[in-house]
């Protein structure tokens, strides 16, 4: 049996916050009180809560339709993000972006399945050589859009600071992933020959570990890299690397 999970109180404060917060957005709906649809990350907590404290102020953060629990470990403004999909006043941006389409400082979110990856990888670049990375969330559901190819392709070609953290949940939204994925994200990763770190786990300091050093190659990789496109060396293909877990 392997020992219990110890858990920092930083970290289950944020948890228990992003667990509330989404609980009190479903009593909300329910009661008629929220426009739209509303995507909850129940169960997904320990993922941004786990990542952000490796993350830098100056990060930028890209997020999806399921989102909330991204910006809450990123972000403690319950307030400003409840105000913001209510359209009330000290909303973070207005009111307009609602759930899904935030914009606060360098945290930017879209309900437009893959949307996001392209915009990220023009970030990363433009931030090269700086030591800032680019974070992007995706569901596994969304490696059905090509833009992510077109992003993976030029994220790779580039070498850019960019650090894609794949939520694979098991469904798209309402279908199961063996119905709408062939093959795997670990191949298609290769694929592109990037980097590739599978995580099973829910217990918060143990993804925080296996993460630490795939953070810091991706801030190490985009601090050597200059800005702008640079063009890959010649030489024969190579095989898609795993970093070390
Ligand atoms: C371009 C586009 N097509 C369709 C949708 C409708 N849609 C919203 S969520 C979703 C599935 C998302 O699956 P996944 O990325 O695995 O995230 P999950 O909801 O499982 O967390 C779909 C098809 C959308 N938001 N954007």
């Amino acid at each position: 049996m392997s020992p219990p999970a110890t858990i920092e109180d930083d970290d289950l404060e944020r948890l228990l916050l992003i667990r509330h917060f989404e609980l009190a957005l479903l009593r909300l709906f329910e009661r008629g009180l929220l426009h739209g649809t509303t995507h909850t990350c129940l169960g997904q907590e320990h993922i941004p809560v786990a990542l952000s404290p490796l993350l830098r102020p100056d990060d930028f953060v890209f997020s999806n339709h399921r989102g909330h629990g991204h910006f809450l470990a990123r972000h403690l403004d319950p307030h400003g993000l409840l105000a913001e999909i209510m359209g009330r006043e000290g909303a973070l941006c207005g009111g307009v972006g609602g759930s899904q389409h935030i914009y606060h400082r360098r945290f930017l979110s879209t309900g437009v399945q893959g949307e996001s990856l392209p915009v990220a990888v023009g970030v990363a670049l433009r931030m090269a050589g700086t030591g800032t990375l680019t974070c992007v969330y995706v569901g596994d559901g969304t490696w059905g859009e090509g833009s992510v190819y077109e992003a993976l392709n030029l994220a790779s070609l580039w070498q850019v600071p960019l650090l894609l953290v794949v939520e694979n949940n098991g469904i798209a939204q309402s279908t199961p992933t063996r119905l709408q994925l062939a093959g795997s994200v670990a191949a298609r990763a290769a694929a592109f020959d990037v980097d590739h770190l599978p995580i099973d786990s829910t217990d918060v300091a143990a993804i925080r570990n296996a993460l630490r050093p795939a953070v810091a190659a991706v801030r190490e990789r985009g601090r050597a890299a200059r800005r702008g496109v640079r063009h890959a060396p010649a030489g024969p293909p190579q095989q898609g690397r795993r970093l070390p877990s």
